[in-house]
């Protein structure tokens, strides 16, 4: 199939999603359009068949806001013509997959149906917004398939913007070969010469990620054993977090690494995960580190509840239950083998359920079915 994907190229998990579907896709045989305003974080393009379009948008004196959505929907439209492209998929409902929907009308009678992928805030922040809801609605709505990346995003987006169509779960998933624990452990010691555990952190620190939590938990952690913990990523609440560092007087135990684009270099460095998000409609990076065999102290929030399993391959707590994380932290630390057997039980599970090897093919045949449906619709 010839796909074209759009996906914010920040810093996020929509577009890490996004980026590593295209790729796995084009290892599979796939062509692969990405469009979007920049190269998405974590693109190789080295694939031969993997193509960036970038989205230009014009200024003129009259706009205080280039309208990029009309930008996105000349672009896929034009990309669609000359790849040719059999589908378009987008992730993150707003504003792609209005641009998506303009797409389809301007490029008929040609076919080109697209498929929305919702990640998390695109229906609980954002889409929830009034200013955004019936458009983000209509977009659901008019889109060819859709797609939930849990459970539990799926009935909030049919309960909250009153959904009457079919949305199909595909859950997000983690490249088990990729992600896996380094035998040679050695690195560790650029953060932990004297074999101290590691803690880490990855996000885009936004406040839904109460990354100041992530501080205030390893602050209780130190006081009771020496640790290190590395935190990566990078976004607004960062200063406030090194704030509290200075503040709590850990400078010499926390390390901010910034955003990294091959965290599967990181991860398999750390004893425990922590994610103590006030809302993750599933925690891609909990899954990432599960793979990695780290367990996760998380909160109970959303879609995490669906990858982690409480007492076997991490644990959950209420939000901003600091305490509650620090204690769970403490546990996992102080077992005779700091947490290695959870570790491996969560490597399992991320296997288990969300293998890159099963999950994609799940997308195949959904865009399969959705390429039927719209030629018998066509010729109805
Ligand atoms: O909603 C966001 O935070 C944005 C989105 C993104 O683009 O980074 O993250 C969401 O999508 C991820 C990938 O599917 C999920 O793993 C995150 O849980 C989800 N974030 C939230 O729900 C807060």
């Amino acid at each position: 199939m010839k796909i074209g994907i759009t996906c914010y190229p920040t810093y996020g998990g929509s577009g890490v999603v996004a980026t590593e579907l295209g790729m796995e896709l084009a290892a599979r045989g796939h062509e692969i359009h990405f469009i979007s305003y920049a190269m998405p974080t974590r693109l190789n393009p080295a694939n031969e068949r993997i193509y960036f379009h970038e989205v230009e948008t014009t200024t003129y004196p009259l706009f205080d806001h280039p309208p990029y959505t009309l930008a996105l929907a000349v672009k896929m439209a034009e990309v669609a013509e000359s790849a040719p492209l059999d589908l378009l998929h987008v992730h993150y409902a707003i504003p792609h997959s209005v641009s998506a929907l303009l797409a389809r009308e301007m490029s008929a009678p040609r076919r080109l149906p697209f498929i929305t992928t919702l990640h998390g805030t695109d229906i609980t922040l954002v889409g929830n917004d009034r200013s955004y809801l019936p458009i983000t609605r209509f977009s659901i709505e008019q889109s060819d398939g859709v797609t939930a990346i849990s459970e539990y995003l799926r009935e909030r987006t049919v309960q909250e913007f009153d959904i009457r169509r079919p949305i199909e779960v595909i859950r997000n998933f983690v490249n088990c070969d990729l992600y896996c624990r380094p035998k040679d452990q050695s690195r560790r010691n650029e953060w932990a010469p004297n074999g101290e555990p590691i803690l880490m952190h990855l996000s885009n620190f936004r406040p839904v990620k109460r990354i100041t939590d992530v501080i205030e938990i390893f602050a209780l952690v130190r006081e009771k054993m020496p640790a290190k913990l590395l935190m990566i990523g990078d976004g607004p609440d960062h200063g406030a977090a090194e704030h509290l560092v200075k503040e709590k007087k850990l400078r010499r135990d926390v390390f901010f690494l910034g955003k990294q684009s091959r965290i599967q270099d990181f991860l398999g460095l750390a004893d425990v995960f922590l994610l103590p998000s006030d809302l993750e409609s599933f925690g891609l990076a909990a899954l990432e580190a599960m793979a990695c065999e780290v367990p996760v102290v998380a909160t109970n929030v959303g879609g995490v509840p669906e990858v982690v399993t409480h007492g076997v391959d991490g644990f959950l707590v209420a939000p901003r239950d600091v305490a509650g994380a620090a204690k769970y932290a403490i546990e996992i630390l102080s077992r005779a083998d700091r947490g290695r057997e959870m570790g491996k039980q969560a490597r399992i599970n991320a296997r288990k359920k969300f293998c890159s090897n099963d999950v994609i093919p799940l997308y195949e045949a959904y865009y399969q079915r959705v390429l039927d449906a719209s030629s018998t619709a066509a010729r109805a």
